[in-house]
């Protein structure tokens, strides 16, 4: 069975959906780089082992991340799923876990790398949003995309409600990432991600209506 270490940074809705997909995994720690990450609590609860590694106790990046290294390697993990965790990494640490790490993104990438996604979407006048799940590169948000889901930007949408909407979207598709990356069927091959035995889209894309005013 492969293993799993989730990343976080907050409330961890994605680890939680992740945990509760009852994937064939085992999901081997949750590390956060914030000691009130909601979701360390969640975990504790379920059983599962949770460290900290507080980027606030190192004097730069490059420790920061050597120190989290260490940590994710102590419970030897076949896949690191970063979900909501929110510190960009060094080249040195991604390649560790060169084709083995990805993250979520909410927005349709390469739209909207970065921070803020929601309120960019919306004053960019986006009539779609959305989300992506990638393996993590050097660059940032920029790594090859596994799959995405769409959800419409209504007119009277705020960055809650199209945060919440996209959040749905999250709750599906990450699990179901995962579930292709513990199955053995879902590789990066030559800077592609792969999908053994259909195409790796596993969109659910919509199609929004112009309003016809
Ligand atoms: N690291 C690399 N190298 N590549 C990626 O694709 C990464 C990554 C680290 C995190 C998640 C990402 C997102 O999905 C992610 C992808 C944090 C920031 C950021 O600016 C940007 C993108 C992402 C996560 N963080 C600030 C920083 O200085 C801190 C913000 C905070 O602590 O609240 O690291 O959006
Ligand atoms: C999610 O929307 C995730 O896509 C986003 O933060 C939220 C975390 O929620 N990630 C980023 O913005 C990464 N920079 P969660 O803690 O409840 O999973």
């Amino acid at each position: 069975m492969k293993s799993v270490v989730i990343l976080i940074s907050g409330r961890g809705s994605n680890m939680r959906s992740i945990v509760e997909a009852g994937l064939d995994a085992d999901i081997r720690a949750v590390i956060s780089n914030r000691p009130d990450a909601g979701g360390l609590i969640y975990a504790r609860d379920r059983g599962i082992a949770t460290a900290v590694v507080d980027h606030r106790e190192f004097p730069d990046r490059e420790r920061f991340d050597r120190a989290l290294a260490a940590e994710i390697d102590r419970h030897a993990p076949d896949l690191v799923v970063l979900a909501g965790f929110m510190r960009i990494l060094t080249p040195g640490f991604v390649a560790r876990y060169d084709g083995r790490m990805i993250n979520i993104h909410p927005s349709l990438l390469p739209a909207f790398a970065g921070l803020d996604t929601h309120r960019r979407a919306i004053e960019s006048g986006c009539r779609i949003a959305g989300v992506t799940v990638h393996f993590v590169t050097g660059e940032l948000d920029g790594g090859p995309i596994i799959a995405q889901a769409a959800v419409p930007v209504l007119a009277d949408d705020d960055e809650t409600t199209l945060a919440a909407r996209v959040l749905a979207q999250e709750h599906l598709l990450y699990p179901q990432v995962v579930r292709w990356f513990v199955s053995g069927r879902l590789a990066l091959r030559d800077g592609r991600a792969v999908l053994a035995g259909e195409r790796a889209d596993g969109a659910r894309a919509l199609s929004v209506p112009v309003a016809d005013e």
